[in-house]
């Protein structure tokens, strides 16, 4: 029969032999008119319709893992069902539903648009608009209903009950879309006693890709994942495994590191260029497979070469196991905030020319939150990032340091901030009005929105204790409660002083872990062997060295001392007779 489609044309017992193909369908002019069961044991290779002029059909499966019916298609959602009921008073029942198109393009599975119809124990299978839940008044009783984006969709007025969602999404895809017009219509979906679950395995693709972006009146190339800047979020659950597709478009060859993410003998997919892989070059796929374990909270994912991280970051948020929740008390709503630095020319060229001078690389020209600098800078007003908060709810700001190299201060103003979770560690909590924040490290914090109303600047700047110049100006982003008009002039934070050292080892001081039963701290006890190493990083020039022979200081570049000979503590800048190893050599 293969792509017939199979119409129920009288009130009818169906019988649906077992096999692929074959199908009986036996009219039963004489039997009670009200009534039809359908006995469907398989059908494969069948699109069934139910007709708007044959109500009360029951179709029923003796059990929903062998009765199974199967159409591959794509196209517009009213064309492409696997099973479409037009008719009211249906019943469906022990019923598998699929539509196996798979990823790339909507496959509805099951469309209802008949009245008064009831789906019991089924299962309804797709991806994109899975069930295509159109028109009228449904119930939906345990069934299992899977799909990847916009599963349950259309206007209908639907009750699901006990049902099992699962998303197999890839991403982030949503599970619903129902679009009803206005709030006055009376559809609409609600879920009683549902679950919610989703796949195991993330699957992402990286297009890394030149795109031309433009701040602080400055447009340049920069390179980007997907042409985002910071690039997307990684979303998996704690167990989860990942597979990102990195394909590289830009002219530089190209490697992504999983930043704090415990890669068991997984070093294949860490990601340091020459270290664990070769890069990625031009025009070439690198698929990064990893499973997430014992680690929840949130890390970052970096260009891990050159200096492309400058502007190949994103967030990974690393969700709890199904089932269990935070340590703390529940956010109603959760933001990432990703800390970087921008500078005006091309950052190759920055680090190269601080190279050739023997010099640290010149200091940005701004730091940036989610890529902006926010209105403190020119050209920066209307590119501010702005959360909206609604007052009385509880927030979960995911802070992550991708600066190249500067610690740095962040606070809110008039909003304390409660530090939950630092490198995907959950923490003891304690409350402070700024946090400090290392290149490469996270920092979960809980915020109340419990303020007047209004719009409160959110600042970072650079924690700088040396007689060193940085970047030390403000970059701001804006906390905005719900209603408030964008012309209200927001207030500042009051950040430590940037040399306020005493803040930031009383602030380190407060960091411990949780500790508890269920996150508890497994630190090895029994030392098996001592090891003790000493590292010093040196400023002063060294003579004794002509192929360096610089001039200036040394601070940013690395040296491991493995012979320690430190004349005394107060000479942490000369350690003496040491040998010195550059580790990190600029690419020449
Ligand atoms: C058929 O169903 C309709 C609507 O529920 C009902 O009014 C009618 O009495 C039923 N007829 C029989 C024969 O059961
Ligand atoms: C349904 O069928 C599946 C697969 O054939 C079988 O494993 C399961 O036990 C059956 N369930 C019931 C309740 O018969
Ligand atoms: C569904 O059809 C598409 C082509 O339209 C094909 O690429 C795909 O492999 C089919 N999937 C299955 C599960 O048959
Ligand atoms: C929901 O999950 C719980 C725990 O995993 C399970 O006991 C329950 O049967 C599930 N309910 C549904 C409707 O899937
Ligand atoms: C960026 O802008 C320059 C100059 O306007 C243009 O030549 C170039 O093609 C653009 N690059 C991309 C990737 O859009
Ligand atoms: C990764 O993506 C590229 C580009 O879309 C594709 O050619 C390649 O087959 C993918 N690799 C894997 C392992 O899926
Ligand atoms: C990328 O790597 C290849 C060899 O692996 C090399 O030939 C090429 O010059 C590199 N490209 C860049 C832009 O560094
Ligand atoms: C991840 O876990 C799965 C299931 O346990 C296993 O099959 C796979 O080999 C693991 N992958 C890695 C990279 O460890
Ligand atoms: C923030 O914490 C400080 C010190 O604990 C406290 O004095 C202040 O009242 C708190 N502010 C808010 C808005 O909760
Ligand atoms: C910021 O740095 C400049 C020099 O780079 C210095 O003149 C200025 O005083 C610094 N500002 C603060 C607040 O430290
Ligand atoms: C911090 O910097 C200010 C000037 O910017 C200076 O007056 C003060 O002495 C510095 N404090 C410390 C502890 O170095
Ligand atoms: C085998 C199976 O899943 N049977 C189910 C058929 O549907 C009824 C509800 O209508 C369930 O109670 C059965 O468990």
């Amino acid at each position: 029969m293969g792509a017939a489609s199979m119409k129920i044309h009288a009130y009818a017992i169906l019988l649906v032999e077992i096999g692929f193909c074959s199908l009986a369908m036996a009219a039963s002019s004489t039997g009670p008119k009200n009534m039809s069961t359908a006995l469907l044991i398989s059908v494969d290779q069948e699109k069934i319709v139910v007709p708007a002029d044959k109500p009360f059909i029951t179709l029923s499966g003796t059990n929903a893992s062998n009765t199974i019916i199967t159409w591959n298609e794509t196209g517009e959602i009213y064309d492409s069902p696997t099973v479409s009921i037009l008719a009211s008073d249906f019943i469906g029942k022990n019923l598998t539903i699929q539509n196996p198109f798979g990823t790339r393009g909507k496959a509805v599975a099951l469309r209802v648009s008949g009245d008064r119809a009831a789906f019991y124990s089924c299962r309804i299978l797709s991806y994109q608009d899975t069930l295509l839940d159109d028109a009228g008044r449904h119930y939906y009783s345990n069934c299992y209903i899977e799909g990847g984006t916009d599963f349950i969709c259309g206007n209908a007025a639907s009750l699901f009950e006990n049902c099992h969602l699962h998303s197999i999404s890839e991403a982030s895809g949503a599970i619903t879309a129902q679009h009803r017009d206005s709030a006055s219509e009376n559809t609409g979906y609600t879920f009683l006693g549902c679950n919610i679950t989703e796949a195991a395995v993330k699957k992402y693709h990286f297009n890394i890709r030149v795109k031309n972006v433009s701040r602080l009146c400055h447009a340049k190339p920069i390179v980007t994942v997907n042409g985002m800047f910071p690039g997307p979020t990684i979303y998996v659950r704690e167990g989860d495994r990942v597979q990102v597709n990195v394909t590289n478009y830009a002219d530089y060859n190209m490697s992504i590191h999983w930043h704090g993410l415990k890669q068991f003998r997984n070093g294949w997919a860490d990601g340091p260029a020459f270290i664990t892989q070769c890069p990625i070059k031009t025009g070439h796929s690198y698929t990064y497979d990893f499973n997430v374990t014992g680690q929840r909270g949130t890390l970052w994912w970096h260009a891990h070469i050159f200096w492309l991280r400058a502007t190949v970051y994103g967030a990974i948020v690393i969700m709890p196991k199904q089932g269990t929740l935070y340590p703390f008390p529940q956010p109603n709503l959760e933001f990432n905030l990703l800390l970087g630095e921008w500078w005006n020319t091309d950052v190759e060229e920055v680090v190269k020319q601080g190279n050739k001078l023997g010099l640290p690389p010149k200091m940005s020209d701004a730091h940036t939150i989610n890529g902006k600098p926010g209105p403190l800078f020119v050209c920066s007003e209307k590119y501010t990032f702005v959360i909206e908060v609604e007052p009385g709810k509880t927030y979960l700001l995911r802070i992550i340091n991708a600066a190249l190299n500067d610690e740095l201060f962040f606070a809110i103003a008039g909003h304390n901030m409660t530090v939950v979770e630092i490198d995907a560690v959950c923490t003891k909590p304690f409350t402070t009005q700024a946090i400090l924040i290392a290149p490469g490290q996270t920092t979960n914090v809980l915020i109340q929105a419990n303020q007047a109303p209004g719009r409160y600047f959110m600042a970072a700047r650079p924690f700088m204790d040396a007689p060193l110049s940085i970047d030390n100006r403000t970059a701001t982003a804006i906390l905005q409660y719900k209603g408030i008009p964008d012309t209200i002039l927001p207030i500042l934070p009051q950040l430590p002083v940037p040399n306020d050292t005493a803040f930031a080892l009383g602030y380190n001081a407060k960091l411990r872990s949780l500790n508890s039963p269920q996150f508890p701290a497994n630190v090895p006890l029994k030392v098996d062997r001592h090891l003790f190493y000493t590292i010093g990083l040196g400023i002063n020039p060294l003579s004794n060295l002509p192929e360096w022979n610089p001039t200036h200081c040394f601070l940013k570049q690395h040296f491991f001392c493995n012979a320690p000979n430190w004349a005394s503590s107060s000479s942490l800048f000369q350690p003496k007779g040491c040998i010195y190893n550059r580790l990190s050599r600029p690419p020449s």
